[in-house]
């Protein structure tokens, strides 16, 4: 291990023991090696974020990575797209021995409230790798485009995440039978000062999954302040505007649930194709469930010049939402040929899956190389764009990146 290395794994386990502490040795720390990128977990605005990241908006702060920086299997505390629509909490206040997580609602038996030490102690801990993917991942991609933050292809990640099952909390709990609906409540408020920021919900079957979890870590360590600490429940597959952080609670609903931003068009596609750029009445619209059919390449970076006759690995992750992917295909003459990528099964449901294809480009010249994911419906990516919708959600066109061979 390099000198900065063994620096930055030492800060980071320091980092954990701390929380919630403020950094208070920066200042002694050699010029260069100042620790923000080893401060993931207390990072809490958006001048906390390393240079790597881009800001698309700092009230709320929404904020992303290039792809190539995602390329690790388990996605690392210090590159997940940053995505909050209100009011930060205070962070720094927030106090985990006292922290509490309500199960109520119309639908529910007996409602009880949890320290995050009795959510730990009463329910056997699961560990999982969860995709989550905001609905406007790679919104940038549409034609025309669509109002909202212009995300790239980053607004998604799989990191670890260890918690209890959400489905043993809720019997726990007891559910009535008419239960519909969860409602997710977060600690962040609304921009305006009042009210939440954002209440969404999943179907009560989602909820019930195993792949479901009140999570108070990621990656091991405790939940990086900007992704939810203390406590976060996470949905892997389904939109990651369900996967509520900070959560204080869930509401079992005998409706659907009518929390903020739960109303078209927020997170909402029109129920009928419509032509690009059409409008939609707001009772035309369905709630997004889950994600559909993707992937990325995260090797090698967009802009890299190869060295002609040498091979070089291509990879990157693919994911379907609640369902598998697969087959993952690549191309680097605008499709008209796709070679199968070597694809591996997810380490559990719900997990992004990781593909790799050795190419040898055939001269030297310029080249677009594209990625296409399957999954186990035969749903494909299309190469172009998917349905357009006005709120410009679910893109899930082909990754392109584009490579000089010299
Ligand atoms: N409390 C709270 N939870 C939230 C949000 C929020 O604004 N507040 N935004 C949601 C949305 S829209 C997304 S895409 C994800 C982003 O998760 P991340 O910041 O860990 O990437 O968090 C979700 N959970
Ligand atoms: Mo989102």
């Amino acid at each position: 291990m390099n000198r900065r290395a063994f620096l930055q794994n030492a800060l980071a386990t320091t980092a954990a023991s701390l929380l919630p502490a403020k950094w208070v040795f920066a200042e002694n720390l050699p010029v260069g090696m100042t620790p923000l990128e080893t401060s993931a977990l207390t990072w809490n605005k958006a001048s906390d974020l390393p240079d790597y990241y881009t800001v698309l908006n700092s009230s709320p702060l929404n904020a992303t990575v290039p792809e190539h920086m995602l390329d690790p299997a388990i996605t690392p505390a210090n590159v997940p797209f940053v995505r909050w629509n209100g009011i930060m909490p205070d962070f720094n206040s927030i106090d985990p021995e006292t922290w509490t997580f309500t199960v109520d609602g119309e639908s529910v038996i007996t409602s009880k409230t949890y320290t995050i030490a009795e959510l730990k102690s009463k329910f056997t801990h699961h560990t999982q790798q969860l995709t989550l993917e905001c609905g406007g991942n790679s919104r940038k991609g549409f034609f025309p485009g669509a109002k909202g933050n212009q995300w790239n292809n980053s607004a998604v990640y799989c990191s670890e995440w260890t918690g209890v099952l959400l489905s043993d909390v809720l019997k726990d709990c007891g559910i009535k039978d008419d239960a519909v609906y969860t409602g997710n409540k977060g600690f962040d408020t609304h921009l305006s000062g009042k009210g939440e920021a954002i209440s969404r919900g999943v179907p009560i079957k989602a909820a019930l999954s195993d792949n479901a979890l009140i999570a108070w870590e990621m990656n091991g360590d405790a939940i990086p302040y900007l992704h939810g600490y203390p406590l976060r429940v996470v949905f892997g597959g389904r939109p990651a505007s369900v996967s509520q952080k900070c959560a204080v609670g869930i509401s079992v609903r005998n409706q659907v649930h009518d929390g903020h931003k739960m109303a078209a068009p927020a997170y909402q596609i029109p129920k009928h194709p419509i032509a690009p750029g059409e409008k939609v009445d707001n009772k035309d619209f369905k709630i997004i469930e889950e994600m559909i059919v993707k992937s990325l390449i995260t090797f090698p970076e967009t802009g890299t010049e190869l060295v002609l006759g040498k091979p070089i690995e291509i990879r990157g992750h693919a994911w379907a939402g609640t369902r598998e992917v697969m087959k993952v295909e690549v191309s680097y003459d605008y499709g008209a040929h796709w070679h199968t990528a070597t694809l591996a099964k997810p380490v559990n449901k719900a997990a992004w899956q990781q593909w790799s294809l050795n190419l040898t480009l055939p001269q030297q010249g310029y080249y677009e190389i594209w990625a296409k994911a399957t999954d186990d419906q035969g749903d494909a990516q299309p190469v172009v764009q998917p349905q357009w919708n006005p709120k410009g959600y679910m893109f899930n066109g082909c990754h392109r990146i584009a490579v000089r061979v010299a």
